[in-house]
């Protein structure tokens, strides 16, 4: 039977979704993700091999259809695995290799998956689907649907999702509903009800006060934000602009405001107004305003790591709960917040490579664990002795009342935050609640400390895995020369540091740089970009400053 099940499934599989070329694709940073006509075979594919994790697992398994910051053509697929986290790295493998087969493969690397990790097919699988606001989803998400069902997997179709949602609501199904809800009223009962009994009643409070401007991506984020008012009443007040009217990410969105340093089109900014972005799947928030000079400020992912982590540190004093808290960051952090970390709030750092699922798994060896990419993308994760703790100092009676309320406040806020995975929304909560406590202006925030000034730049290369990194990417290996180059173009620079990787989402290899000035930032970047287009075969025209 098993055979004839997957005969049908190759079947299906060549003729409604076909491998139309010879291209290589690789399970990236956060899935497979190119333009969106090549993806089809992909997501059907993808289908499959969720139902078979579903089975392997016996648990439910999250795909999520969405290219994120991308550009709106493109599309992509993140499988969410059973605590909400990304897919285990050596399913990726797998999961590379079931995407890459030619269309008369198909029914023999299904045999061999199911082989070699044991899985039988027939045992119950269940998969949940959620895709973002591109044009092109739904008709990959039918190829995700048809995937399952050809392997005779349970499908729940939750249309248009936030990333961060559907992380939710598999982790809510897998833990029997001790996380939440697995549904949307599930979600934003949950968010909006201890962020509504941390604010209490005044909703101002010293500098800070409730009202905010946010740019949607006109994505997934936007349609999310207005639904979530109607939980939120007025404790706050959200004016939304890039709503969904325009193209999606296009001038707009976490991503452009960050990399570009510059607020994203259609949006009024006026002095000292606390402004925010999404991205385009609403897992990435940033955060930026106009200073009393006129000039714009960014607060990203950093900024709101070392908020967030001084906020939580604070109330575990208060508490009197014995707990370590630890920051995590990339290779992208600002010297300056690393800096902060260390020498001013006093909490251990850890540095490791981009993707949320190597930042989650170190977080969690913390006992309270804060990870932020610079970009925006990242959360806190409570383990659950931190949680048992703080559960039980929020109930002792017999402890002051001072260490009663800070405990439970952190058990609140433990509720604010989605721990499966960044997301954009509920972080944006937090960063108001952490604000509203602390009586905070935006400006009053970004005073902790100032950011080196720093460049992002893109070279276009033959093949970007020529390009290997150690030392959570802050050191290259390969091509053998390149490391000492860049070594030396660094030290001609005060405070200069700068590092290059291959992109796991875009088919490019990203430089970083900073530097004491914006020029010098600019100059460093531009110089490390010319030596990656010589040695690493860069094609095209040479970077330009
Ligand atoms: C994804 C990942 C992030 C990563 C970003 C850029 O974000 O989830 O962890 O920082 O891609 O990755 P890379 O530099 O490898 O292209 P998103 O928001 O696009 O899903």
């Amino acid at each position: 039977e098993m055979a004839d099940i997957f005969k049908k499934s190759q079947q299906l599989g060549t003729e409604k979704y076909p491998r139309k070329s010879e291209k290589w694709i690789q399970y990236g940073t956060s899935g497979f993700r190119t333009k969106a006509e090549e993806l089809a075979h992909v997501l059907y594919r993808m289908g499959i091999l969720a139902a078979f994790r579903s089975m392997q697992k016996n648990a439910v398994i999250g795909v999520m259809i969405t290219a994120s910051h991308n550009d709106e053509p493109d599309n992509g697929v993140k499988l969410v695995d059973p605590h909400g986290e990304m897919l285990e790295a050596s399913w990726e493998v797998i999961a590379t290799e079931l995407a890459n087969v030619k269309n008369e493969d198909l029914e023999s690397t299904m045999s061999n998956i199911l082989e070699n990790n044991k899985i039988v097919l027939g045992t119950n699988a269940m998969v949940y689907v959620g895709r973002d606001t591109r044009p092109s989803s739904p008709f990959l998400a039918q190829a995700v649907i048809d995937g399952i069902k050809s392997v005779q997997g349970c499908v729940t179709d939750f249309g248009v999702v936030s990333t961060p949602q559907l992380h939710y609501f598999v982790t809510c199904q897998n833990t029997e509903k001790a996380y939440g809800e697995p549904d949307e009223e599930g979600y934003f009962s949950k968010l909006s009800s201890a962020f509504k009994a941390l604010r209490g009643s005044n909703y101002d409070n010293g500098s800070y006060q409730h009202s905010l401007s946010l740019d949607g991506a006109n994505g997934v984020g936007a349609l999310k934000m207005k639904t979530f008012q109607e939980y939120l009443g007025n404790c706050i007040k959200v004016s939304i602009y890039n709503s969904g009217d325009g193209k999606l990410n296009y001038q707009c969105g976490a991503d452009h405001v960050k990399v570009l340093q510059k607020p994203p089109q259609n949006m009024p900014l006026e002095v000292g107004t606390r402004a925010a972005s999404l991205d385009g799947d609403a897992d990435r928030l940033v955060y930026f305003y106009r200073d009393t000079q006129g000039n714009f400020k960014l607060l990203d992912g950093d900024k709101i790591a070392t908020l967030v982590a001084g906020y939580i540190k604070k109330l575990i004093k208060e508490s009197g709960v014995n707990l370590n808290v630890g920051l995590v960051q990339t290779a992208y952090a600002n010297g300056s917040s690393t800096e902060y970390i260390n020498n001013t709030l006093g909490v251990e750092v850890a540095c490791v490579p981009t993707g949320v699922k190597f930042l989650h798994h170190r977080a969690l060896e913390f006992d309270v664990g804060v990870y932020f990419e610079a970009n925006g993308h990242g959360t806190v994760v409570f383990s659950s002795a931190a949680t048992e703790k703080i559960k039980n100092a929020a109930t002792d009676e017999s402890l002051p009342a001072e260490c009663i309320t800070a405990a439970k406040q952190l058990f609140l806020l433990m509720d604010v935050i989605n721990q499966t995975v960044g997301d954009a929304i509920s972080d944006l909560l937090l960063v108001e609640t952490v604000l509203h406590a602390f009586g905070w202006s935006v400006a009053e925030w970004d005073a902790a400390y100032t950011d080196l000034p720093n460049r992002q730049m893109k070279v276009s290369v033959a093949d970007r895995n020529v390009i290997q990194t150690t030392d959570a990417e802050r050191r290259c290996t390969d091509p053998p020369t390149l490391q000492t180059e860049i070594d030396s173009i660094v030290a001609k620079f005060s405070k200069g540091r700068s590092f290059v990787r291959p992109s796991g989402t875009e088919d490019v290899v990203r430089v970083y740089a900073e530097a004491d000035s914006q020029a010098n930032a600019d100059k460093l970047a531009h110089e490390v970009a010319l030596k990656v287009y010589e040695l690493a075969n860069g094609v095209g025209n040479a970077p330009l400053l």
